[in-house]
């Protein structure tokens, strides 16, 4: 996990994607006086969090309760990036408590290193997974049948993105080589640097969705995702995808 340094900033224009089915599975937890909030990043031991309020979220770290490590041995049922959390304590003075993770509507995995291999959540409740193939090199069609497994498995909807368009004399040949590779889903040709698809890419994240950015790394996942934070895309996370493993970084929001 790569992490960012602590900070402390509330507002925003954004409802982290909180739907009503989370009020049910809720319901439980703010009886016992806890608050809903979302995790935003992983650090060594503590996670940045989101807490949603009236006048936009409010940013914080937070760590799990004794008694969650005590009553907790998977790997996968501590919280990860986008998981929605129950918490008390004080979000803006960095001193909020996880007592709960609720449960996910889609998640990817990784298998964790250890004495046994075991699970481990990098991105949940994830909508829509862009998939990212560079158009400079980096295209593989076999990777990307790959990627594509990895995303059904998630419970995500899969959209293929054919990065740094700008960089290829062919892209329409591209995008149907990538099109009969992926039957079904959307293949759309994009470029941070013309600005070309970057409409599209946003109008599939509208309100209340969040989006993942799976792909190798240098295929353009950061430069792609800060592109679309310009356009008031509400959650993302890049997903890497390599030797070392599957990493989710940050999950910026719109403000
Ligand atoms: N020509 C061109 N270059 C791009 C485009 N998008 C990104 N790049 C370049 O590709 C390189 C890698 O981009 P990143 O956004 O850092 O890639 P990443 O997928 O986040 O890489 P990791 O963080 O290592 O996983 C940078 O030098 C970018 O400037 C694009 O649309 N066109
Ligand atoms: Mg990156």
């Amino acid at each position: 996990m790569r992490a960012q340094p602590p900070s402390t900033r509330c507002g925003g224009r954004t409802d982290l994607g909180w739907g009503h089915d989370l009020e049910g599975a809720f319901a439980a937890h703010r009886a016992h006086g806890l608050r809903p909030a979302r995790v935003a990043i992983e650090h060594r031991g503590a996670y940045t969090i989101l807490e949603p309020g009236p006048g936009g979220p409010c940013e914080g770290l937070a760590a799990v309760s004794g008694r969650f490590r005590y009553g907790t041995t998977r790997p996968a049922d501590y919280p990860a990036v986008g998981d929605w959390v129950a918490i008390d304590g004080d979000t803006s003075a960095n001193s909020a408590t996880i007592h709960a993770v609720l449960p996910r509507r889609t998640a990817f995995s990784r298998l964790a290193a250890g004495l046994r291999t075991e699970a481990q959540v990098v991105a949940a409740n994830v909508d829509v997974v862009f998939v990212a193939m560079g158009l400079d090199g980096d295209f593989n069609l076999r990777r990307l049948e790959r990627y594509l497994a990895v995303a059904w498995g998630s419970g995500a909807r899969p959209v293929v993105l054919l990065t740094k368009a700008d960089a290829c004399p062919d892209v329409e040949g591209m995008r149907i080589a990538a099109s009969a590779t992926a039957p079904g889903v959307e293949v759309l040709a994009v470029s941070a640097v013309s600005g070309q698809g970057l409409g599209v890419v946003a109008a599939r994240v509208g309100l209340g969705t969040t989006a993942a950015v799976l792909g190798s790394s240098g295929v353009g996942k950061s430069t792609l995702i800060n592109a679309l934070l310009g356009r008031s895309v509400l959650a993302t996370a890049a997903v890497r995808d390599d030797d070392r493993g599957r990493h989710s970084s940050c999950f910026p929001l719109a403000g």
